[in-house]
């Protein structure tokens, strides 16, 4: 029985988790180093964008199911959601911020509890977790050392939920439950099984730490495959989106949507755990990872050229976001592209955005202005599609045909 469980992190996971725990009648305490995030969220309030995450939160809070603090206390189950980066040019992951987490909640831990790592995290990062734990409570026993009959459990659940669907995802996805022990994989079915409707499958933190890896690598790697042939078709003066289409007819092939790159936190990161971990076995993912980072400056060449048949070049960038329909900006490939050009001063930069009111500081100091669609339209002489948001692929496409196109996501193509 779960009567009060602790999230540690209050990010883009930990709070639509520790919200959805808390909508199930459990006691949540979240808890995160940021003051402002513990604030707001006391206020019932949110620090992060996700649909449907203010109504969440702001009831867990005002029902007294879910409290903030900076300071963890005891609780049945913890449950730790911090970032995982990666450092230095050999994308080293940074297990930092678990080893804080980890001496942070050793203090309150109390014989029965249970440990979930949810950090998206090398393999062996939860038995690290849980070293780090027993050097800090050597009066408690873990899984490690007693198996079975620790007194702490410890095991991994990664994450899997999509940004811009994270509350229906939580609910539905499936969960890999790798514990360290068979009774700590037990005990976390339990746990999980309060708020998931998916499936709860079992296995070792070892393999559930690699299937989340696997997971966003498979994605990288399919994205590279669709980015490499958009650069062949460029130059084979072939339509990459005609051939995709057709090339999907077969019954076998299913190939994803070429690109500006791959943003966001997540597929442009895990596959260096698994390179940096195997770097010799791991050819493709490494290969697959160089060819999607490669992309963004492709796309500023191609820019570059177009830009070069005009006297005063107006350039009208669709989207700036990491992906179709969101605000989130964070490792955005349109963004970078948009701030290299920019600096490279090769013309007016105009930006069209719909799902934000202000553009981020970088841009709007480098001389780039904020526009609607039609503005764009107007005055632009190339136009560069960065982002398939709605609203450019509902826009009437005539009007693209008196521009220099450059569509990154096949929206007029
Ligand atoms: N992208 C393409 N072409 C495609 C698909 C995506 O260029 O065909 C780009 C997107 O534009 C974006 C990036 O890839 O820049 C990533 O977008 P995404 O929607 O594929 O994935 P994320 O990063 O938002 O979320 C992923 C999900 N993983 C998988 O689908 C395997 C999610 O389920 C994970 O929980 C999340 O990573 C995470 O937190 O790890």
């Amino acid at each position: 029985m779960f009567s009060k469980v602790s999230v540690i992190g209050l990010g883009y996971i930990g709070l639509p988790t520790a919200a959805v725990i808390a909508s199930r009648g459990i006691d949540v305490i979240g808890v995160d180093v940021n003051q402002h995030a513990v604030d707001t969220i006391n206020k019932g309030e949110i620090h992060i964008v996700e649909p449907d995450l203010d109504i969440v939160v702001r009831s867990a809070v005002m029902t007294g199911k879910l409290k903030a603090t900076v300071t963890p206390e005891s609780a049945d189950a913890f449950l730790v959601a911090v970032p995982t980066p990666f450092k230095g040019d050999n994308h080293e992951p940074d297990l930092s911020y678990i080893e804080a987490a980890a001496k942070a909640i050793a203090p309150v831990l109390e014989k029965g509890n249970l440990v979930v790592l949810e950090s998206t995290s090398p393999v062996g990062a939860t038995e690290k977790l849980s070293g780090w734990l027993a050097e800090a409570r050597p009066d408690l026993t873990f899984p490690q050392q007693k198996g079975d009959g620790a007194d702490i459990k410890v095991a991994h659940c990664p994450e899997r939920v999509l940004p811009g669907y994270v509350l229906q995802e939580l609910v539905s996805n499936d969960r890999v439950i790798g514990g360290m022990s068979k009774s700590c994989s037990e005990k976390s079915v339990e746990l999980y099984k309060t708020f998931v409707k998916g499936e709860c499958i079992v296995t070792n933190s070892r393999t559930a730490e690699m299937a989340k890896l696997t997971e966003n690598s498979f994605r990288d790697v399919n994205i590279a495959f669709a980015n490499e042939l958009s650069l062949i078709s460029e130059k084979l003066k072939i339509n990459v989106w005609e051939l995709i289409k057709l090339s999907n007819r077969h019954p076998r092939v299913n190939i994803l949507n070429p690109g500006p790159g791959v943003g966001g936190h997540c597929i442009a990161v895990d596959p260096w755990f698994i390179v940096n971990s195997c770097p010799e076995e791991s050819k493709l993912i490494a290969a697959a990872r160089n060819v999607n980072d490669g992309k963004p400056q492709w796309v500023v060449e191609q820019v570059k050229q177009a830009a070069d048949q005009f006297k005063k070049p107006v350039i009208a960038c669709l989207g700036v976001a990491f992906k179709a329909d969101i605000d989130d900006l964070r490792e955005s490939p349109a963004l970078d592209i948009t701030a290299n050009l920019a600096q490279d001063d090769i013309g007016q930069i105009l930006v069209v955005e719909p799902n934000i009111s202000d553009l981020p500081n970088q841009l709007a100091e480098a001389g780039v202005e904020l526009v609607t669609l039609e503005r764009a339209m107007e005055i632009a002489n190339v136009v560069v599609v960065l982002v398939d948001h709605k609203e450019f692929k509902a826009a009437d496409k005539t009007s693209f045909a008196k521009k220099v196109v450059i569509d990154t996501r096949g929206v007029v193509a």
